[in-house]
């Protein structure tokens, strides 16, 4: 997808703070991050959200994201770790390429919304 960004991050044309990769997946750190240690994780192959992805690679995201939660758990070591994954506009997908969240939590920080 040429003007998915994305995309982009997987093809090294935009800058990420990549934190793990393999042959099916790509991990970084959000953007615009809710807490430390925030992390999208996503398959490299462009599919806009669960319906259109492919099974190998939900389970390539689903097995990376149990390898980051225990280097978040041993790096940040928050309370929580949120996991969350939207799909569609009326969820507020906002980037349409399937990502899948990583979100630290502790005790006492204010509610996700
Ligand atoms: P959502 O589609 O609502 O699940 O959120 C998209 C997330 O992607 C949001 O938390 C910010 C993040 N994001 C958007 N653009 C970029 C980018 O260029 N680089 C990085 N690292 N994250 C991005």
């Amino acid at each position: 997808m040429e003007d998915c960004i994305f995309c982009k991050i997987v093809k090294g044309e935009i800058p990420s703070f990549k934190v793990y990769e393999d042959d099916r997946v790509l991990a970084f750190e959000d953007i615009n991050p809710i807490s430390k240690g925030h992390t999208l994780i996503i398959p490299k192959k462009h599919a806009e959200n669960i319906w259109e992805l492919e099974e190998d690679d939900l389970i390539a995201v689903q097995k990376a994201s149990k390898k980051l939660a225990h280097a978040i758990k041993k790096s940040l070591n928050p309370d929580g770790i949120a996991c969350l994954q939207l799909n569609g506009t009326a969820v507020n997908q906002v980037v349409m390429h399937y990502h899948f969240h990583l979100i630290p939590r502790s005790q006492g920080e204010p509610e996700l919304t």
